[in-house]
């Protein structure tokens, strides 16, 4: 101990030294004054990294409120932006769009996702505009995922009957719900599960190991790894992190191996081939000589680590949310199921065609993805030119973090927002499809998620069929003002502490 504060100290004396030499000595250039969006001052070397406690969203949404809407900070050596109300997230995300469509560079983009050759980290680029065509017009069109269908109705209801099996015993629902989502995105990306759930398949992994090796790729894209924001210092990783990185590329390039070498299989001596799940159509791309960029086989593993990634974790969390909030306010459920009961009726369970006539339902999940938006602060965004902002400079190379739970518990965007009330989008024209910049769960833009139109059909199924087919109670001596509701930060945001409930079936017992 000693001998570190004697360490600090003489930094201290050398650094406060050569800055008293540098103003003697060093005449500032003459240059154009930039005017910099207000911030707190930086410290040398960590910048305001001192500021930023274990939820940096919540750190960041109290700076807000002494810096303002627009705030500049800096990460260790970077500038980074915070955008903070939904007029700076429409200039950033529509009017200066193209300014912001890059990704910054970070070791899990270059460990966790194939050396960039995804997209979730892709720089904005020809190969990164060919990624989102191909997502939007091969992997996510309606006709596509309207295919798929029947995959979603079938996991449904096996969660459905997994649940109902469980019913008077307490249940961790979180670890059900990443297994469907889980088991629907593998189908539809995959065709089939790869994943076994009892000892007597043999499949590569098993359910267990492959639901670690996500949670790992979550926690290591969302961490704040020192060596990307003071580079001298990234051989030293400090935090391991990065070495955990290498070691999960290995098991997902082992996993992805095995799953491109089935699909070749199949596809062996086949005229004619038909593809039946998204890593046919991408294997198919690859072959296609005459496209603009080429796919290469570990462009298609980052893409399809981007498509499981990028599904599961932010559906079950959503889901698992909602139900938490509900239960905290057993009067919304009544509601709900008041709305269930009259439009499907308790002979069936609801469908997706249902959805439309189920305004409720839909202001659930609104509520939900206001007050818990699982990208708190979306993906990272990067400046790729000097810009003006509201009348401040933000320089090319700068970081911008648009912080969307902030701007859902801002009283002047949301009334009470404290408060979890569904009520507040019924007769709203609200959407969360990116053009309402109070609400943006998903982004908007260029960079807004690709994966949108089925994460709502996840996300909306599985609310209205768990509160169709279930009554829902706290286990016994759990009171709802008892359910805590903290958060744990990562590239998803999810309960720390996880929902357990006690289900009852609602339904016709030979529906399950
Ligand atoms: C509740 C469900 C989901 C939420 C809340 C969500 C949210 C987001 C957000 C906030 C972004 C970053 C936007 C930005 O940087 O401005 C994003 C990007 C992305 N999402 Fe989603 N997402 C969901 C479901 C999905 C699904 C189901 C898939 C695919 C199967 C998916 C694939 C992706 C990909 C590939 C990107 C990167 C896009 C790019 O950088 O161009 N997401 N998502
Ligand atoms: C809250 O929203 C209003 C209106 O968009 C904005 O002017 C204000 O700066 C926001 N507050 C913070 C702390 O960002
Ligand atoms: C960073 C980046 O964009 N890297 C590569 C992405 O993939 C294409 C095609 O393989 C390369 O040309 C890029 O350099």
């Amino acid at each position: 101990m000693e001998s570190l504060s004697w360490a600090i100290s003489t930094l201290a004396l050398i650094f406060a030294t050569l800055t008293l030499l540098s103003k003697l000595f060093i005449r500032k250039s003459p240059k154009l004054k930039l005017k910099f969006p207000p911030g707190p001052k930086p410290w040398p070397i960590i910048g305001n990294l001192n500021l930023i406690g274990p939820l940096p969203h919540q750190s960041l949404h109290k700076l807000s409120q002494t810096y303002g809407p627009i705030m500049q900070l800096k990460f260790g050596s970077y500038p980074v932006v915070i955008a903070s109300s939904p007029e700076i997230a429409k200039q950033i995300l529509r009017t200066h769009d193209h300014v912001f469509a890059s990704r910054p560079q970070t070791a899990a983009g270059k460990y966790t996702t194939y050396n960039y050759l995804n997209i979730t980290w892709a720089p904005h680029g020809p190969y990164w505009r060919q990624g989102r065509k191909f997502y939007l017009s091969e992997l996510f069109n309606s006709k596509r995922l309207d295919s798929f269908e029947y995959v979603r109705v079938e996991e449904n209801r096996a969660f459905l009957s997994r649940l109902c099996a469980l019913s008077g015993k307490p249940v961790t629902l979180k670890e059900h719900l990443s297994r469907l989502t889980l088991s629907i995105i593998s189908r539809i990306v995959l065709g089939k599960k790869y994943f076994s759930v009892s000892e007597f398949d043999s499949s590569i992994v098993t359910l267990d190991e492959f639901q670690e090796m996500l949670d790992e790729l979550f926690l290591l894209n969302g961490v704040l790894n020192i060596g990307d924001w003071i580079p001298w210092l990234d051989f030293l990783d400090l935090q391991g992190y990065v070495k955990r990185m290498k070691s999960l590329k290995e098991k997902f390039d082992r996993f992805h191996d095995h799953v491109f070498g089935e699909h070749r299989a199949n596809k062996e001596g086949v005229k004619e081939f038909v593809p039946k799940d998204m890593v046919d159509v991408l294997l198919k791309l690859a072959d296609d000589p005459n496209i603009e960029v080429k796919l290469n086989y570990d462009s298609v593993k980052g893409f399809t680590q981007d498509l499981i990634a990028g599904g599961t974790d932010t559906s079950a969390t959503t889901v698992e949310w909602a139900m938490s909030e509900l239960m905290k306010q057993p009067h919304l459920i009544e509601k709900a199921t008041e709305e269930l009961d009259r439009v499907i009726g308790r002979e069936r369970w609801v469908e997706e065609k249902d959805i439309a006539q189920l305004p409720y339902i839909d202001a659930i999940m609104k509520e939900t993805m206001r007050k818990h938006p699982v990208a708190v602060m979306l993906a990272p965004h990067l400046a790729l030119e000097d810009c003006n902002v509201e009348g401040y400079d933000i320089r090319k190379g700068t970081r911008v973090f648009i912080n969307t739970w902030s701007i859902g518990r801002n009283s002047s965007v949301w009334e009470a927002p404290e408060e979890f009330k569904p009520d507040r989008f019924l007769g709203k024209a609200i959407d969360v499809k990116g053009h309402n910049f109070e609400l943006l769960p998903f982004g908007s833009g260029r960079r807004m998620c690709p994966g949108y139109s089925l994460g709502l059909k996840l996300i909306r199924s599985s609310i209205a069929n768990m509160l169709h087919g279930f009554n829902w109670k706290l286990p016994e001596n759990m009171k709802p003002e008892d359910l805590n509701m903290d958060e744990v930060y990562g590239l998803a945001t999810p309960r720390k502490f996880p929902l357990v409930a006690i289900v009852e079936p609602r339904l016709p017992i030979h529906l399950y």
